[in-house]
């Protein structure tokens, strides 16, 4: 057997922090796992979860041929030709039968990969296909609607440094998505002159180390949000001299919140009121806050107000381009489209970022509509799961004309398809993410493979480059004069090809394709599939010249040749606190507080809102829930995790008193949708009236002996489509009414 002693670096994959690893192997084995100290954010850091990767390279559900289905529904396996001529052979017969806009794109990378999706544009654009949708729009796109109209970017906290930290539906001690989380949580819990605070129902690691925690009654953080921010304005804690330099609408703003009544609305979420002045005036005192909004809120009731009413709290109180504040960083990539809000053509639901909301993909196929999609490719996502309502979800993709699936894994929606196409693992590719978001200092990783892909698989960049070739839309005149340049070096393939692209306008609507095809080849061995971010390169060095230069990159090439060069990461941009205004990109670099629709839901809240629950649903189920050992659908091996492997359903003692349970009983959870049964967990981190189910569960896995197991709830089984938020479609799956019954009690 072949030892491979050294340590080769790449990232883990599990969720977006994508800390740096280490890793050595024995074979095609993952035996040791290691942080990564050389990678420029994670330091060395890493959380529990990465040390099973293993489970994720090394699964008997890889696949390892395209396959296609036949009619009675049983796959055979074809070769990689045959795959590709069929598909882009039916793709252009639904486009020429229905336009090409019927062919709907879901995906495109998940927590570990982005380069992938980055090259799908050109085969995406050459069939005509317009629409798309991923994750994104069932949770972020609230909040990028708001950021859009706000400030025109991306924020993020600096919690490392920030003397207050605000984490609103947000459980980072479980979920991360910061730099070295826990080391930072504990830092700040153990520093008597910072402090957190955490709003959340639950009771959790987080707020178990929050000097504030404001446990709102599920579904009323627009209440506290309110309060919060009105407690500001009331009792003069703004930051006026902020306001007046870098605000406009401010007024229209406080206006509306000296009208809140804070005891009212205090009384309404079911927080002390004491503690929510408490809380708005530490803000207040604060040298530098940090906000970070996620799950708890942009998944349950008024999401896209929540996300408005938490930024008004560190923009009313001027916390902006300053150390430990809140920032607008750089990107390496766009994570989502920056265009405004259009309509789809069946539902007429909002498309944010570009993005349609994943719970109206459905009626945007079960219809008779002339415009419904016609056809989808699924790239690294799981939606047959992932999405609100699977049985309809699963209705949906089987009434395509076409569906085709590129993933590493056998999935549920895998198995809907009439191709599914096997991709090279993320550790077996040039792989990287999009999700750079720090600031000041932010940081771009190019992994290198550290095998070879499993045989009869490809890497997604080969993937989309053959059904490119397979359109025939390529002119092989068109490229070789890129090929010469690129065997000549960067600056001469640099003159080439702005020469080629502004003399070729149809080679700018293929250009991953062409970069991959023309400057790939010359790339290191395994990075091929970088080629891409050549051009990426090129547009950060020229969107933050000052910044990448200070990061120690004289231009694009420059900044391309350094990702190349360090395979732990690099620096791509160093700003300083003042460029966050000139990242504002409206006109007067001022942010626009004022944006009646929310103004008007603010108001609106005075008149409260009757309770989503009911006799017959009397509980609020969060469906989905972070835990130690959830990592959304990644990891289908149940034998990765160490602890709750059934994935328990969580209730607080009194709500088991009730339902007459114990600790590892079975429970039958309905919904107006579903109904399944889990094992019980009484936690006294629950409130009553609140219970939760954890993420990833239930997703099937066939073991080493042929046998089938799918362990846990699959949430959305539970969750229904139309519960969504107005503004966004984003899917209120934190919030969904349910009831309890005892099925069979543990035997003891
Ligand atoms: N371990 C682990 N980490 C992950 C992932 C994973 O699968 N596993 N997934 C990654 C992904 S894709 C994402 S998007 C992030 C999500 O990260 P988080 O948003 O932190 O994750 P959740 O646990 O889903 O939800 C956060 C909190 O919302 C709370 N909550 C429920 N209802 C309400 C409410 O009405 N109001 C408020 N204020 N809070 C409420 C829950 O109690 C929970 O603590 O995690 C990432 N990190
Ligand atoms: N009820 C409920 N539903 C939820 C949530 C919730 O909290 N509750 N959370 C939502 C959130 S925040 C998110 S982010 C989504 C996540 O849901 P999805 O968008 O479905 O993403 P993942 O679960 O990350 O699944 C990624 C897929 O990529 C595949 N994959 C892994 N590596 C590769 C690769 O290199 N190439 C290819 N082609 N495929 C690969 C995996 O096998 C897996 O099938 O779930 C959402 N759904
Ligand atoms: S799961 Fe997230 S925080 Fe944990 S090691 Fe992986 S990337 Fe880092
Ligand atoms: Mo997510």
């Amino acid at each position: 057997m072949a030892v491979q002693s050294d340590w080769h670096p790449t990232a883990c994959i599990l969720c977006e922090c994508n800390c740096g690893i280490v890793v050595a192997l024995q074979d095609r084995t993952i035996t040791k796992i290691r942080g990564d100290k050389a990678h420029p954010a994670s330091q060395g850091y890493t959380c529990n979860k990465a040390l099973r990767l293993d489970h994720y390279q090394n699964n008997p559900n890889r696949l390892t041929a395209p396959l296609r289905r036949r009619d009675d529904g049983s796959y055979e396996e074809i070769d990689w030709e045959t795959a590709i001529s069929e598909i882009a052979e039916r793709f252009t017969t639904v486009r020429d039968q229905h336009g090409g806009d019927k062919v709907f794109y879901y995906g495109g990378g998940g927590q570990g990969n982005h380069l992938g999706g980055a090259y799908s544009g050109a085969f995406l654009k050459a069939i005509g296909s317009r629409y798309r949708s991923n994750a994104l729009a069932q949770e972020k796109t609230g909040e990028f609607w708001i950021d859009a109209q706000l400030y025109g970017g991306h924020t993020r906290g600096e919690f490392e440094h920030a003397e207050v930290s605000v984490f609103i539906g947000k459980n980072p001690w479980m979920s991360q998505s910061f730099p070295r989380a826990r080391v930072v949580l504990n830092e700040i819990a153990k520093d008597p002159a910072r402090s957190m605070i955490v709003i959340d129902p639950v009771r959790t690691d987080t707020a178990e180390l929050a000097d504030f925690h404001l446990r709102v009654r599920p579904g009323t953080d627009a209440w506290c949000l309110a309060a919060l921010a009105a407690v500001l304005v009331q009792e003069d804690l703004c930051d006026e001299e902020f306001l007046a330099a870098r605000v406009t609408g401010a007024a229209g703003v406080r206006a509306v919140l000296a009208d809140v009544d804070v005891a009212a609305y205090a009384t309404r979420c079911g927080v002390d009121e004491t503690l929510i002045r408490g809380a708005a005036r530490r803000i207040a005192a604060a040298a530098s806050v940090s906000v970070f909004e996620d799950l708890g809120i942009q998944q349950a009731p008024n999401s896209t107000l929540c996300s408005y009413l938490n930024k008004l709290l560190w923009i009313l109180t001027g916390n902006f381009a300053k150390r430990g504040t809140q920032h607008l960083h750089s990107s390496f990539a766009p994570l989502f489209s920056a265009g405004g809000v259009g309509r789809t053509p069946v539902t007429g639901a909002p498309i944010i970022s570009g993005l349609v909301p994943s719970n109206v993909v459905p009626d945007e196929i079960l219809t008779d509509h002339p415009e419904r999609i016609r056809a989808m490719i699924v790239e690294s996502s799981n939606p047959a799961h992932s999405v609100a309502d699977s049985a309809h979800v699963r209705s949906a993709l089987a009434a395509l004309d076409l569906l085709v699936v590129i993933d590493v894994a056998m999935t549920e929606t895998a198995r809907l398809a009439h191709y599914v196409l096997p991709a090279a693992s993320q550790f077996e590719k040039a792989e990287a993410t999009f999700f750079n978001l720090e600031f000041p200092h932010n940081t771009f990783q190019l992994r290198r493979p550290v095998l070879d892909p499993l045989p009869g698989t490809l890497p997604e960049p080969e993937i989309w480059a053959r059904l490119v070739r397979a359109l025939g839309v390529v002119d092989e005149a068109d490229l070789h004069p890129l090929r010469v340049a690129a065997r000549a070096g960067l600056e001469a393939y640099t003159a080439a090809f702005f020469t080629a692209v502004s003399a070729n306008p149809a080679l700018g609507r293929i250009l991953p394709f062409v970069l991959y095809d023309t400057l790939g080849p010359t790339l290191p061995a395994g990075l091929s599939g970088a080629a891409a971010l050549w051009g990426l390169a090129q547009k950060t060095a020229m969107a933050y010249p000052e910044a990448v230069r200070r990061a120690g990159h004289a231009d694009g090439n420059a900044l391309f040749l350094a990702i190349l060069d360090h395979p732990s990461g690099v620096t791509f941009t160093e700003h300083e606190y003042v460029d966050d205004v000139a990242l504002i990109s409206h006109a007067d670099r001022r942010i626009a507080l004022d944006i009646p629709e929310m103004l008007a839901e603010t108001r609106a809240l005075a008149a409260g809102r009757s309770p989503l629950t009911s006799t017959e649903f009397p509980l609020v189920l969060s469906a989905g829930e972070r835990r130690a050992y959830t990592a959304n659908d990644i990891l289908r091996d149940p034998s990765w995790r160490k602890r709750d492997q059934d994935g328990a359903l969580r209730i607080s003692p009194e709500d088991a008193d009730v339902a007459g349970v114990a600790t590892g009983d079975l429970v039958r959870i309905t919904t107006a949708s579903g109904s399944a049964v889990a094992t019980v967990e009484i936690s006294d981190a629950m409130q009553c009236g609140h219970i939760a189910l954890p993420n990833g569960f239930g997703v099937d896995h066939i073991g080493a002996d042929g046998r089938a197991v799918a362990p846990g709830v699959a949430p959305n089984e539970l969750t229904a489509s139309q519960w969504r938020d107005e503004y966004a479609g984003t899917p209120w799956h934190k919030h969904v009414p349910a009831r309890l019954e005892r099925v069979v009690a543990a035997s003891s």
